[in-house]
């Protein structure tokens, strides 16, 4: 048997791209190695360009393997695994284009509510464009839960690739706060609650490593 692949990861209090794959990975029950590269190391630079193509994190290395975005090592294990989209056609497009705008958007709510897991109770000035993406995120929760979510907690009932490409914005909403629908608020409690992402929140609270200028925003 080959060795376990590695996801290479940045910090888990701080990296929000790399929380997806990883949450993926273990709802989907695949197995593998991880390794966390922390942004403050003073070879960061080095460490990382040693081992993703893109300089960037995650990153998860299957043998001779190399996949360097966090929504294609989530696509990887549905391939691998066959779980983590809804089955019915239509819910299967749904959270593949939630996934995706999740991917290639939000800049406003990325670049003014940075993840930061171990923080809580923090307030930012409310940008029309902050306010557009908050928005956005609770009519997203919303639909999908109201529409696709009966058979269980998650968006789309049981968990997907959407709630993993959504995972950080959840952690950003338990730090800055943000105005959300009563069905949204409970999805949010809902994967506040579970147990892996309780393991990922106790990896950031135990991990060290603080990035100042992110502390800062909010406080
Ligand atoms: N589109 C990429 C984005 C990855 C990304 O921006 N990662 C950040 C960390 S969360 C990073 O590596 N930043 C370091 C840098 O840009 O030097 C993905 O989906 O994986």
């Amino acid at each position: 048997m080959g060795e376990r692949p590695l996801l290479v990861l940045g910090s888990k209090n701080y990296s929000s791209w790399s929380l997806r794959p990883w949450l993926f990975w273990r709802k989907v029950g695949l197995d593998f190695q991880e390794r966390v590269i922390h942004f403050d190391a003073a070879d960061y630079r080095d460490q990382i360009a040693a081992v993703s193509p893109s300089h960037r994190v995650p990153c998860l290395i299957d043998g001779d393997l190399t996949i360097w975005d966090s929504l294609a090592i989530c696509e990887y294990a549905i391939e691998l695994s066959g779980r983590g989209l809804p089955r019915p056609r239509a819910a299967r497009a749904l959270a593949r284009a939630v996934a995706a705008e999740m991917h290639s958007g939000f800049q406003a709510l990325r670049a003014q509510c940075p993840m930061n897991v171990r923080a809580t109770g923090r307030r930012v000035a409310p940008t029309p464009e902050l306010l557009a993406d908050v928005a956005r995120v609770d009519a997203i929760w919303t639909e999908c839960r109201t529409r696709y979510g009966a058979d269980g907690g998650w968006l789309f009932g049981e968990f997907s690739l959407a709630d993993a490409m959504f995972a950080p914005v959840v952690f950003r909403f338990n730090t800055y706060g943000g105005a959300l629908s009563p069905v949204s608020r409970t999805y949010l409690d809902f994967v506040l609650a579970d147990p892996e992402i309780g393991h990922w929140r106790t990896a950031a609270a135990a991990e060290g490593h603080p990035l100042a200028d992110t502390d800062r925003i909010g406080a």
